[in-house]
């Protein structure tokens, strides 16, 4: 179980209400995409994904990142009851979707790049360090939210 203290989670909300979602949600996934390429077996349906060009000028997938950055910018503002905000999103991926838990981790992560080359300094390891905790436990969250 990961906690937040009061100052992390003021230092998350604070970075977040400057996060534009479609931006970073389309970049993370993007990134997602081409660094871990077996986890396009799940986008199949999204039409070309060929290249790392493709996969960047991608409609659907950016749209789909900008929906996924979303849902956890909603997830934020219950950090109290992660694992019951997430139960029924943790169970269908999970159950009809069939993505590895681990690939929750691994978005996170690129969401926290895409944070840093766009704030730059802004983007101090402190802050990081507060993202790389909230992300986990939302991957957490969504990874055995249900069980
Ligand atoms: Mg998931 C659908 C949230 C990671 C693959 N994802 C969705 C939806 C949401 C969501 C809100 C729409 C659900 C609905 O239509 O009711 N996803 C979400 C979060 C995270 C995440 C918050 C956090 C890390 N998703 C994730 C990862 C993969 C994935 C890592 C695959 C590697 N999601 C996925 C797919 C769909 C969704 C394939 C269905 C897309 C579609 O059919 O359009």
């Amino acid at each position: 179980m990961v906690h937040l203290t009061e100052q992390e989670i003021k230092c998350v909300n604070a970075m977040w209400s400057k996060v534009d979602c479609k931006t970073l949600g389309g970049d993370a996934l993007v990134r997602l995409l081409v660094v871990n390429p077996w986890t396009q077996r799940h986008f199949s349906t999204f039409g070309n994904l060929g290249s790392a060009d493709a996969i960047c000028h991608n409609a659907k997938v950016q749209a789909h990142g900008e929906k996924v950055l979303r849902s956890i910018g909603e997830a934020l503002k219950h950090l109290d009851k992660l694992k019951a905000h997430f139960a029924k999103l943790s169970q269908y991926h999970s159950e009809n979707l069939h993505v590895d838990p681990a690939n929750f981790d691994r978005f996170g992560q690129m969401v926290c790049i895409g944070m840093a080359c766009h704030f730059h300094a802004e983007f101090t390891p402190e802050v990081q360090a507060c993202f790389e905790k909230v992300f986990h436990a939302v991957a957490d969250a969504l990874g055995k939210g249900y069980h």
